[in-house]
């Protein structure tokens, strides 16, 4: 298992470093539109997409605004999602979907259209159709629009092979979900018939609720940490729980290597992107 947990952990030093590096560059004003980081989110990608790879599936993927870390987790490509946030017609959306839309056609990652939560009946019908293994990420908030609810119980009425992921870091925008509800996503999929689970984002729980995924409709709710702000670069709270930051110090030296040299990478590609302004 600690091989597991090393793979996961390179996927999300991937991620976590790609968004350090956009973090500063927002504040250098490289940018121009919104810019939504996954940072602190990043072991929820990481982990079911080495699980993927592990069972040698290559599910269809739609996800929403936050998207980064899920796009860099699934390995596409780095160089076409930097182009994308600067605009460029090299971009993975053609320079015209910025931060939220962002998508790849080779690796099945289908992007938003900005309507939080559209992409849950749009993965549920798409699966529907194809029968094809699919995963549906989703924020806790974008849970609560009615549309997704209809979709969960078209999935479960119709046995589909689809994970709905909600990466539940308590917030809508500001807004935590004491104010906005009283009900939880695992109760909801559950009074669907569904099978679903409340998990944190531990590389090692995840993993174990996953062994049913695509035998049966599966609901996760992960519980997690946005580490900066809903959009743009800021801190809300610098002592909240770093789970990239906590696996490193678990898994000790050979982390730490790990996360110094995609540090490094990472910069190299920023760079070369950059001067190919
Ligand atoms: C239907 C709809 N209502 C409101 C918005 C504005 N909006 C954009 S993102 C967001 C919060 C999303 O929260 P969540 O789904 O939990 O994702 P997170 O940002 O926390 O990753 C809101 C209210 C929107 N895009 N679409
Ligand atoms: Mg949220």
């Amino acid at each position: 298992m600690r091989d597991f947990r090393i793979n996961v952990f390179k996927r999300a030093a991937l991620c976590r470093n790609f968004e350090v590096c956009v973090f500063n560059l927002i504040k250098e004003d490289t940018f121009k539109f919104p810019i939504y980081l996954s940072a602190g989110q990043e072991y929820i990608s990481a982990t079911i997409s080495e699980v993927m790879e592990q069972n040698n599936v290559k599910p269809n993927i739609f996800i929403q605004h936050r998207g980064h870390s899920i796009y860099l987790s699934f390995r596409a490509p780095i160089e076409k999602l930097i182009d994308e946030l600067l605009g460029r017609k090299t971009g993975c959306a053609n320079g015209m979907g910025g931060s939220a839309s962002i998508c790849s056609k080779n690796k099945n990652i289908y992007g938003h259209d900005g309507l939080m939560g559209s992409q849950v009946p749009i993965s549920v019908g798409h699966c529907y159709s194809t029968s094809q293994p699919t995963i549906v990420f989703m924020g806790d908030a974008s849970a609560e629009e009615d549309y997704v609810l209809g979709a969960l119980g078209w999935a479960s009425t119709k046995n589909l092979p689809i994970l709905f992921v909600v990466e539940d870091n308590n917030l809508s925008i500001l807004t935590e979900k004491a104010v906005r509800r009283n009900w939880e996503m695992e109760n909801v999929a559950k009074a669907f018939n569904m099978k679903a689970f409340t998990v944190s984002d531990d590389p090692l729980e995840l993993h174990s609720v996953l062994r049913t995924v695509f035998t049966e409709p599966l609901l996760i709710n992960v519980n997690t940490h946005r580490k900066f702000w809903h959009a743009g670069a800021g801190i809300d709270d610098e002592e909240i729980f770093d789970r990239y930051k906590n696996e490193m110090e678990l898994l000790g030296d050979v982390a730490k290597q790990i996360h110094f040299e995609t540090q490094e990478k990472i910069n190299q590609i920023w760079q070369k992107q950059l001067e190919k302004q």
